[in-house]
């Protein structure tokens, strides 16, 4: 084989790959449903906010959201919430996996698109794209509205407070 048909052969390929992978038949991005996007409103000035979800698969086989992106943030990450020693705290996840006919809950509180370095101020009703990068390099472009959500940790400080009076 020559250098050149090599090369052609090569190049057809990486092309057939390229026009491929969008409309991948059984892909993830095809299996995967987002249900009831929403971005948590911040008040202005905080430059951070959290994008929640239902992620529901569809497939005979379990898949992973292993990247998200969003134009509105500078940053965008996978992060979840543990709770160490009644202290709720965040931290990064590599990816969440949503099992076969199962589904991934992301909620206040719990696993959630983390969006860095607010680019501008969230409005109620302002839509944020966000896209999901699944494991098998398909992915998603969810738009998530911006919504008011009152959190469930500030409901157990006013709980301990009021305890605090008797
Ligand atoms: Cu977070």
């Amino acid at each position: 084989m020559t250098d050149k048909f090599r090369s052609i052969r090569i190049a057809a390929c990486v092309l057939a790959t390229l026009i491929a992978a969008p409309a991948l038949a059984g892909s993830a991005a095809e299996s995967i449903s987002a249900d009831d996007p929403y971005v948590r409103m911040v008040p202005p000035g905080m430059t951070v906010s959290g994008a929640f979800m239902v992620l529901k698969n569809a497939d005979s086989k379990d898949h992973k959201v292993v990247k998200a992106d969003s134009p509105a943030a500078k940053a965008t990450e996978l992060h979840t919430h543990t709770n160490d020693g009644g202290v709720m705290k965040m931290r990064q996840v590599k990816d969440i996996e949503i099992k076969t006919k199962g589904e991934a809950v992301l909620k206040p509180g719990s696993l959630h698109v983390m969006l860095i370095g607010l680019k501008q101020e969230l409005k109620e009703g302002d839509n944020v794209a966000i896209t999901l990068t699944f494991e098998d390099g398909s992915s998603k472009k969810v738009e998530a509205p911006v919504r008011k959500i009152q959190t469930e940790m500030k409901m157990e400080m006013n709980h301990d407070h009021e305890g605090m009076k008797h």
